[in-house]
């Protein structure tokens, strides 16, 4: 699309609107910014800008003149596509476009675009560290909070985007195709925003449907939707499986991920020689494993890149260890379920942090999947009292509760009674807030702690 002139209505003001907005002025465009927030800080905005501030910035009803005026509008994904006046510009016949829509229409070089329920950052960021380490030019853009039209116009031919897309990115695509796609899983999730499972299903798979023959798309096999969907794409499709042994595509053997290249089974990595812990993470190293592959990175370079990765910051992440005692961060484990895939990555007995501020969880499914694992269970913030009950409910040992008035009393009681061969997990389940400002505060200040116990 040749831009020069062209007025783009850029909705939103957050992240994406602003690198939108910028790369539009930056290849000739009219873009204007527009924003329903009512007490919107115009001024704050136009900062943000830097030397692109005469943008303008628009609050407040949008006048007749600039719906006959726009000729594109591009979308945050915040912004919900059903609103009136998308719908209005819709009735018009001016097309509505995804922030990543603009992103591919100017970038250059190949994507490789990761979308699913669960485990997209991690699976993004191991990508992005596998391409890294062996290619020149490489970007990890998107949902993971770096918004692709930031770094669309660097790009060289050579460029290779590693792209985490959420559902809301994907609802308003038109032409985006990346070279390798995935789906890691697809579980109920923003119900709110695409009100049926159905529909959600269909934004998420909108990610392949411009992929030709020569491109690839990696499926989760154990997903019976995305095993169906498979069968119905023209590109070359991997499926990966944590579960069963394939014909074809990569797999979780026992505590070996084999692949097959051109008929013939190969080794690619051993469980134990990875940092990541849980069937949820060797199905995220599948994917990336499988997309970085089909990129042409040889297997021992993937190999060497996942042994080295450490996860994402506050995910079942490691801190260190301690006379043989092994402390992880699942600060990030802010709900029952997330704090379930924390609990069941653990191969070590296990003394465990939780509880914060009460979102009104029930905690028993927690509890329950603890199977045996659970040594010590210390309790912190306001919901401790009603995790300890649910915890009796459950048939949990109770002299094997511990209340503690803070994260760092919990780490000090923790570090006590470990032994030789134990994990402290601190994956509380509830959100930070009342003690800390957020997930990564609570993270940092564990860390913080266990590093403390060393002095
Ligand atoms: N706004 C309106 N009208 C509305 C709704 C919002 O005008 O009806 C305005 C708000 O006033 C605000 C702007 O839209 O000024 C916000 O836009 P945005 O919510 O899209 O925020 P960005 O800062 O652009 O961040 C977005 C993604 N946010 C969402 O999808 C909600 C970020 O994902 C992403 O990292 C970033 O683009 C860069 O690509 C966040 C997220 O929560 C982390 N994602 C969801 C998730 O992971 O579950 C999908």
């Amino acid at each position: 699309m040749n831009f020069k002139g062209l007025k783009v209505l850029v909705f939103g003001t957050g992240k994406s609107g602003i690198d939108s907005a910028i790369l539009l002025k930056k290849v000739g465009a009219a873009p204007y910014l527009y924003d329903q927030k009512e007490d919107l800080d115009i001024g704050k905005v136009r900062e943000k800008l830097h030397d692109a501030s005469d943008i303008p910035v628009m609050t407040g009803k949008l006048p007749e003149e600039e719906y006959q005026e726009t000729k594109l509008v591009v979308m945050s994904p915040g912004i919900p596509c059903d609103i009136p006046v998308v719908e209005r510009f819709r009735s018009l016949g001016t097309p509505v476009w995804s922030e990543i829509e603009l992103a591919w229409r100017v970038g250059r070089g190949s994507v490789y675009a990761i979308t699913g329920t669960n485990g997209k950052t991690t699976t993004t960021s191991l990508l992005g560290k596998i391409m890294g380490d062996y290619f020149p030019e490489v970007y990890v853009v998107g949902n993971i909070g770096n918004p692709y039209t930031g770094c669309a116009l660097d790009q060289t031919e050579n460029a290779k985007t590693v792209a985490e897309i959420s559902s809301f990115q994907l609802e308003t695509i038109d032409r985006f195709h990346p070279h390798a796609s995935a789906i890691t899983n697809i579980t109920e999730d923003h119900l709110n925003r695409h009100h049926t499972m159905e529909e959600y299903i269909r934004v998420k798979e909108r990610i392949a449907e411009n992929q030709t023959k020569e491109d690839l798309c990696v499926l989760n096999y154990e997903d019976e939707v995305l095993r169906s969907f498979g069968r119905t794409l023209s590109c070359r499709v991997c499926y990966f499986s944590s579960r069963r042994v394939l014909d074809e595509g990569i797999w979780l053997d026992g505590d070996t991920i084999r692949y097959t290249k051109d008929g013939t089974v190969h080794d690619l990595i051993r469980t134990d020689e990875m940092q990541l812990l849980g069937l949820h993470n060797f199905e995220n190293v599948m994917t990336a494993a499988a997309m970085a592959l089909f990129a042409g990175v040889p297997a021992d370079r993937v190999k060497k890149s996942i042994s080295e990765f450490q996860g994402v910051p506050h995910r079942i992440e490691y801190v260190t260890e301690i006379d043989g005692v092994r402390y992880y961060n699942d600060s990030k484990g802010t709900n029952p379920d997330a704090a379930i895939k924390g609990i069941q990555a653990m191969n070590r007995p296990t003394l465990l942090i939780g509880g914060g501020f009460d979102k009104e969880s029930t905690y028993e499914e927690w509890i329950n999947s603890f199977e045996g694992r659970v040594k010590w269970f210390v309790l912190i913030g306001q919901t401790r009292e009603k995790i300890r009950d649910a915890a009796l409910r459950c048939g949990f040992p109770g002299e094997r509760i511990l209340l503690c008035d803070s994260l760092e009393e919990a780490v000090k009681v923790c570090a006590d009674r470990a032994e030789n061969g134990d994990a402290v997990l601190l994956s509380p389940a509830c959100a930070s807030w009342g003690q800390f400002d957020n997930y990564e505060q609570r993270g940092d200040m564990f860390r913080d702690y266990v590093k403390n116990l060393r002095k």
